[in-house]
C-alpha cells in the first residue's frame, strides 16, 4: 500500500485539529497514513512524550522521504508544515521524474488567514480550497485518481 504523509499544524496552532482528523480518516481510502498522530485531540501543542525535537525532525524527515504523497492542510499557518512543504519541493527538483513525490495542499480561503503566496504561487504545488468537507473529500478523490500509481 502506498505511504501517505499528512501535514497539519501543531505549535502553529491546534485550533482544526477536528479537520484534520476527518481528513486522516478519508485518507485512509488510498494509503497508509504516516502522520495519524497529527489528528489526534490529545496531541497539543506542548509536545509528544518521548522524544526530543532532533528526533522528531529527523523520523519526520524520514518518513516523507518513504511516503509517495504529501497532503497538507494549511489554513492555519504553521512554520513546520511550510518547511516540510519547501523540503519536498526542493527535493522534487533533483530526483527523475518517477520519484518525485505528489503534493496537494488543501485549504479553507478565510479573510483573516489568508493562503502565503510562497504556497499559493508555487507551480509545482497542486491547491484544493473548499468550504466544506464534500469539496475537500472531492479534491482528494481528484488527486489520488490522477496519480499514475496508487495502490
Ligand atoms: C506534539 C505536539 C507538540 O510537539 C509535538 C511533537 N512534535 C511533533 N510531532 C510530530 N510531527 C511534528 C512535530 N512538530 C512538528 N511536526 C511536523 O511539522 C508535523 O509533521 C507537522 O506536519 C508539522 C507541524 O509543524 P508546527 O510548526 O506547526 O509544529
Amino acid at each position: 500500500m502506498k505511504e501517505i504523509y499528512f501535514a497539519g499544524s501543531i505549535r502553529g496552532g491546534r485550533e482544526d485539529v477536528a479537520v484534520y482528523e476527518a481528513i486522516i480518516n478519508y485518507l485512509g481510502k488510498f494509503g497508509k497514513v504516516l502522520t495519524e498522530h497529527i489528528g489526534k485531540k490529545d496531541l497539543s501543542r506542548a509536545g509528544e512524550a518521548g522524544l526530543n525535537d532532533t528526533q522528531i525532525h529527523d523520523r519526520d524527515m524520514a518518513w516523507i522521504s518513504d511516503a509517495r504523497t504529501v497532503v497538507a492542510e494549511v489554513t492555519q499557518a504553521s512554520l513546520g508544515v511550510g518547511y516540510e512543504l519547501g523540503r519536498v519541493v526542493e527535493r522534487n527538483l533533483w530526483v527523475p521524474r518517477d520519484q518525485r513525490k505528489d503534493i496537494l495542499c488543501l485549504y479553507r480561503p478565510q479573510v483573516d488567514k489568508r493562503l502565503s503566496a510562497m504556497i499559493n504561487g508555487c507551480p509545482t504545488l497542486n491547491k484544493g480550497f473548499y468550504t466544506n468537507f464534500d469539496e475537500a473529500k472531492k479534491h482528494l478523490d481528484e488527486f489520488f485518481n490522477g496519480l499514475k500509481c496508487v495502490e
